[in-house]
């Protein structure tokens, strides 16, 4: 069970940000009530949410998720791959800290974003990307082995259409993957949900104890979800997506 959240409200330059889609500018009144509705899912869903002021200096800021990989047996710091970001984790250590005393890092010249990290119980799935570099998984393998965790690279570098690993993969519990078409391959051994090409964003949905949070706009899954017997929450995440961002990216849970 996740009890904690972190989060960070967009800045009103969220917009010079990075993306890689051509969706339009972000409105900022209603990014911000995106923000204000996804925080109130996590409580919810019953986490005690630490919302962190907006970080003007860091556009992309908001997607916190990329600063850390928290497990519960212990903390990882990034050290992001794209260098407009490297300073968002020297932010985040010292709120952190508070919760998990005791942090590792990423060190140079490893790269890695926490949205390359999919956690499927005790095993990890590490994105190599082009944020996460084989440097930066390797040195994570080995601080989640300290853990007493499993570990596997899986190299997203030839999908084009995704950002992170998690931008394609989610593990929603019960043995279950939500994934897209091109990835269906890649993770034998467990229940697989596909997504349809054109319905690729609805892959990055997260599990938060009883629920899953999905995007809104996506009935199929939706229902199959249901069937499955899983509890789905769905969020309006329109302005985030601008800027490639999803429901996992924008806060870090434990
Ligand atoms: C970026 O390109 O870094 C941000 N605009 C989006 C980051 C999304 N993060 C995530 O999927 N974990």
């Amino acid at each position: 069970m996740f009890t904690e959240a972190i989060v960070r409200v967009p800045g009103r330059n969220f917009a010079e940000g990075l993306t890689t889609v051509q969706l339009g500018v972000p409105r900022f009144e209603l990014l911000l009530r995106q923000h204000a509705e996804y925080c109130a899912a996590l409580r919810v869903c019953g986490l005690n949410v630490t919302t962190l002021e907006a970080d003007l200096d860091y556009p992309d800021s908001t997607f916190v998720e990329d600063t850390a990989v928290v497990t519960s047996r212990g903390a990882v710091l990034t050290r992001p791959g794209a260098w407009s970001r490297e300073g968002e984790v020297a932010a985040m250590r010292p709120i952190l800290q508070r919760f998990l005393p005791s942090l590792t890092e990423i060190e140079t010249p490893g790269t890695l974003d926490g949205g390359d990290i999919c956690e499927a119980r005790e095993h990890f799935f590490l994105g190599v990307s082009l944020r996460t570099n084989e440097e930066g998984a390797r040195q994570l393998a080995a601080y989640l082995a300290g853990f007493g965790f499993t570990s596997e690279v899986v190299d997203v570098r030839g999908i084009e259409s995704i950002l992170h690993l998690k931008s394609g993969v989610s593990y929603i519990g019960d043995n279950t993957l939500v994934v897209i078409e091109e990835m269906v391959g890649m993770f034998p051994g467990y229940e697989r949900i596909v997504v349809a090409r054109e319905e690729s964003y609805a892959a990055n949905c997260v599990r938060v104890n009883d629920r899953v949070l999905v995007a809104t706009g996506y009935p199929r899954l939706v229902g199959e979800l249901r069937e499955r017997g899983f509890d789905p929450l769905a969020l309006d995440m329109s302005e985030f997506q601008k800027m490639d961002g999803g429901l996992s990216c924008l806060s870090l849970r434990f």
